[in-house]
């Protein structure tokens, strides 16, 4: 695309002539333009996205828009937020190689990333609500969590470098706000641009009056905004996940930021545990009890995976300035006491994330199709009301639950429990 073009945001009719001239593109589908066949499938909360079918292959190409799609141009939302997609799953294909789609071509200017179709892959929500499994999801998602919270962090970066980078990413400022305000303030207040399931009111007064738990989700927030220890996706949601039966993917990182190491991970684990909760509206009694054990399975599955590998790179790869080997190893001292510190740190972030995640989800702006695609609002209500109640106790307990054992006992618990 010519440098001197203003951003202009396309549409299935102009693409093919604005992205024709450019050899990273043509080189995969075809120079044929006339003949790409483009559809726009997004479905998510900000960008465009077009499925570009040439005569040799299919590509991805993303747009952002300068607004917010799901709210409309009443909400602007700076363009930097491809740029930091596109840094963030740069980062992501070194830390992790193999776990993102393939970088094409990107445009800054006008918000472009052309990437790799994913295909015949599916956004994992979906799978979640139609009950199908997916091997190895558990173990890749873990990884994928340890390697990027490891490599990115001091345990692992050149000082200088993630510094800079650092820096860099506090320019991410808009959709950290996004997070600020959605994620972690306004679920616990009437915020403007909120709303949840009728029903749900009595739950809804309970968790928003309740002061030690709008006190901790603040404090989680304050670390959220100031504890920036490792590069991460920022919005790690089953909607950012692809999967085949057997290959899983992780998309979408526009989020990108610094923060606290057990930030994706709480999130993943949240919309597992939204998922698990969601499954009385969508499974039949003779499928229910074994998909939702399934569900579980891959949290632990996940954990496992994560710890394994996070304490792995810590033996193998710990040359930042934190922890260093000169002050234990080569000293004869273990640090295994250290590493467990601060997996225990990781593991109490991620549980208050997780808690909060299952809150803003619910009574929040942007709420997950697991819930929203239960009609009877009755049934959907005393299923969001347990998710809501297990996910206060996370956050108020987020110190004291040990293990993921403790999780799939408290969600058991929940899942047989009336909140309304
Ligand atoms: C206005 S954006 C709402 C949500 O969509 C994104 O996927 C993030 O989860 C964000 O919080
Ligand atoms: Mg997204």
């Amino acid at each position: 695309m010519r440098d001197d073009l203003a951003y202009e945001p396309l549409t299935p009719k102009t693409l093919p002539e604005r992205l024709k001239n450019l050899d990273s593109i043509t080189s995969l589908i075809g120079k044929e333009a006339q003949e790409w066949r483009v559809t726009e499938v997004g479905d998510g909360n900000l960008n465009l996205v077009f499925v570009v079918e040439g005569k040799s292959a299919t590509i991805i190409v993303k747009q952002a828009l300068p607004y917010v799609r799901v709210v409309g141009d009443s909400w602007p939302l700076s363009l930097k937020r491809a740029f930091f997609e596109h840094e963030t799953l740069s980062r992501q294909a070194k830390r992790d190689p193999g776990s993102v789609p393939q970088i094409y071509y990107f445009d800054k200017e006008q918000a472009i990333i052309a990437m790799e179709m994913l295909s015949p892959h599916v956004i994992l929500r979906k799978k979640l609500i139609a009950g199908e499994y997916v091997n190895g999801l558990g173990k890749t998602l873990g990884h994928f969590c340890a390697r990027t919270a490891f490599r990115g962090s001091d345990l692992s970066l050149p000082t200088n470098e993630k510094k800079k980078d650092t820096a860099l990413f506090q320019g991410n400022v808009e959709l950290m706000a996004i997070s600020e305000n959605l994620v972690f303030t306004d679920p616990y207040f009437e915020a403007e641009m909120n709303h949840h399931t009728q029903g749900l009111e009595p739950v809804v007064k309970k968790l928003r009056s309740d002061i030690s738990l709008k006190t901790d989700a603040q404090k989680i927030l304050q670390k959220f905004a100031s504890n920036t220890e490792t590069l991460l996706h920022g919005d790690l949601h089953s909607g950012s996940v692809m999967c085949t039966d057997t290959e899983t993917k992780i998309i979408d990182p526009e989020f990108g930021f610094y923060g606290p190491m057990g930030f994706d991970i709480g999130m993943l684990i949240s919309n597992f545990l939204m998922a698990y909760f969601s499954q009385p509206g969508h499974r039949t009694e003779n499928t229910l009890e074994k998909y939702q054990d399934w569900i579980l399975s891959v949290i632990d599955e996940i954990y496992s995976a994560f710890i394994n590998e996070f304490s792995n790179l810590w033996h193998n790869e710990r040359q930042g300035i934190l922890f260093p080997k000169s002050l234990f190893e080569d000293q004869g001292h273990s640090s295994e006491a250290a590493l467990y510190g601060v997996l225990e740190q990781i593991w109490s972030d991620a549980l208050g994330v997780c808690g909060i995640e299952m809150h803003r989800r619910i009574l929040s702006l942007a709420h997950n199709a697991d819930f929203e695609e239960i009609s009877d609002t009755h049934v959907r209500s005393k299923l969001e009301a347990r998710t809501l109640m297990m996910g206060r106790q996370l956050i108020l307990e987020r110190n004291q639950i040990k293990d993921v054992e403790a999780i799939q006992m408290l969600a058991r618990k929940y899942n047989s429990e009336k909140h309304l």
